[in-house]
This record gives structure tokens, sequence and C-alpha cells, in this order.
């Protein structure tokens, strides 16, 4: 029988791909040259869509294939989905959650640990030579005990509070309303007035346009110019340039950022400041939680194609 042909976004590790094509005949968009050729040439034979979180599928994109039933999203955030679009074809919509959760709670505690600590400065420090020439690295921030405000308690903020709990810190957190299993912890509904009383301020948040810019120019000059912000949802949570402006006057003292507008594309602003932690969106980033997600985008579509429930459904 025909494998069922599934237009691949991006790339993919080769078990990825190695699982994938049991099933499916892959059509790697993202190698195109000409991408509008590419997707008009195999309009009618595509069932399906491999995408990855920051790649989603466009309206434009959705429109084109009028045979699309389903799309799988290697991420947990599915925002770059025209989820419109896909529900007014009756299309599904599959992300991969859970499985990410402690790895990007992980990278976001290590992001908070290393800005606070001044690591990536320190070794440099010591690959500079500067710990011989100079002497002792300037002394830095503590961490444990300290107040740490999370927006949005969800399943990653979840596993970050728990995390900073070890930390002997006090918890603060924002969400739609008070969360039964966080009775140990603040609930302030204010983004500002978590910000307010946070030294380190996460955002853990659904990334989509009921969020965006929901950490504003005043809710960053409420972290202040001792607090730190880090980010391991998405760009668009943030007022991207009411945060350069507020590093660059040292209104707000620090940003850890896994994400970005335009990325891989970075405001140059960014590479100018000494004040910031940039990583490359890769909070998921280790080899078991993307096994894990691999095999969840190929078993919700092998689900899909098999008339089975879909395993992890968006709609
Ligand atoms: C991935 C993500 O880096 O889960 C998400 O929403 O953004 C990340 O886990 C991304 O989807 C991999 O392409």
């Amino acid at each position: 029988m025909a494998k069922i042909d599934i237009l691949q976004m991006g790339p993919y590790p080769s078990w990825d791909i190695e699982l994938l094509e049991k099933s499916f005949q892959l059509h790697p968009y993202f190698e195109a040259d000409d991408k509008a050729a590419f997707i008009a040439e195999r309009a009618d034979v595509i069932r399906g869509i491999a995408t990855r979180g920051e790649l989603g599928a466009s309206r434009e994109l959705i429109d084109a294939l009028p045979q699309l039933e389903v799309i799988s999203v290697y991420g947990v955030g599915y925002d770059a989905v025209d989820l419109d679009a896909a529900r007014a074809r009756g299309i599904r919509v599959t992300n991969t959650p859970d499985v990410l959760t402690k790895d990007v709670a992980d990278l976001g505690i290590a992001m908070m640990l290393a800005g606070a600590r001044g690591v990536i400065g320190a070794e440099q420090w010591v690959r500079s030579g500067n710990w011989g020439k100079q002497g002792l690295y300037p002394l830095q921030t503590q961490v444990s005990g300290k107040r740490v405000g999370i927006l949005g308690l969800g399943r990653i903020g979840y596993e970050v509070a728990k995390r900073c709990a070890a930390f002997d810190m006090e918890i603060a957190y924002s969400d739609l309303g008070p969360r039964d299993f966080a009775k140990d912890w603040t609930y302030i509904e204010d983004p500002a007035e978590l910000a307010a009383q946070a030294d380190f301020f996460f955002v853990t948040l659904t990334g989509g346009p009921a969020t965006r810019h929901i950490v504003s120019a005043a809710v960053i000059k409420a972290v202040g110019p001792q607090g730190m912000i880090i980010n391991i949802s998405r760009a668009s949570n943030i007022d991207e340039a009411a945060l350069l402006d507020a590093l660059e006057d040292h209104s707000l003292g620090f940003a850890a950022l896994d994400v970005f507008e335009g990325e891989p594309q970075l405001d140059p602003r960014f590479l100018a400041l000494d004040n910031v932690l940039l990583q490359p969106h890769h909070a998921s980033g280790t080899v078991e939680t993307r096994k894990a997600m691999g095999r969840l985008v190929c078993e919700n579509l092998e689900a899909h194609f098999a008339g089975r429930p879909l395993p992890t459904p968006v709609i």
C-alpha cells in the first residue's frame, strides 16, 4: 500500500526520520528552494503536516493543501499553527506536552543560576587567564532564599516552582486563578504586582494572541534593576523592544532568554549587552526528550490515519 504523504516543515534527528519513514512518505518542505512550486506539485497528495513548535503551519499553507487532515507539532507550543484555519476545515492538530516539561524547567533553573552566579563570565575569566593575572572573579548574586515570581503555573511553571522550592525560595505565581495544588505558594493576579515582589521572574505561559506582550514595559520595570527575567516560553509573551530598552538603561538587572522575536535571527542590540544570557531555543533539547517528542509526533499521525483516538490532541 502506498505510504501516506506528509509535509515535513523542518529537520528532525535521523531517528525520527527513520521512525516516520516506516509509515509515511516525507516531503521536506524546508529543503525546497521554491516553496510555492514545491507545495503546488504536492497539493493533491499531502494529507498531514509534521512541523516544529517554532515553524507551525500558516493559514496560507493550510489553504494550499486541500487534502490536509492533520498537523502534528514537535513541541508543546502550537501558537505558530493557525488554529482558526485548521478548525474551519476540521483539520486535527496535535502537540507534544508532558514529555518535555522537566527539561524546560531544568533549563530555566540552569539559566537562573548561570545568570545570577555569572557562570559564563567566570568561565571566560579562567580561560582568558584573568584569574591568574587579575585575581578573584567579582562577587555575584545569591539565589537561595530569594523571591521568585512565576507567570503561568501550568505544567512547566509548576516544575519550575518545585525546583525553586528546593532552593528555599519564596514562591509567588500568577495564573488565571489560584491553583489548588499551590497552597504553599502566594497567588498574585496582576503580573506587574507579581513582578514587583520577585527577584527572579519566570515567564512560563503559553504563547499566543491572548498573552502577547503580557510582560509589558511596566512589568519589566517592576522586576527592576536588581531583578532577573527568565523566559523559557515564547518571545511574544514579552515586549522585546521594551525589554531591550530596560536592559540598556539598567532599569532591568538581567534577562536570561531562550526565545527571541524572529529567531534564529536576533535583534543585534542583544549582542551588545553584558546583562543577558542568550540561549538558542533549546530548553527541550536533550536526546531523551527529543526522542520522546519525535515518537509522539509519529504516534499522533499514525493514530489519526488508523482512525484511533489521538494521543495528545490540541483540536
Ligand atoms: C522546541 C518548543 O524547541 O515545545 C515547544 O513549544 O518550542 C520547543 O520544545 C521546538 O518545538 C522544537 O522545534
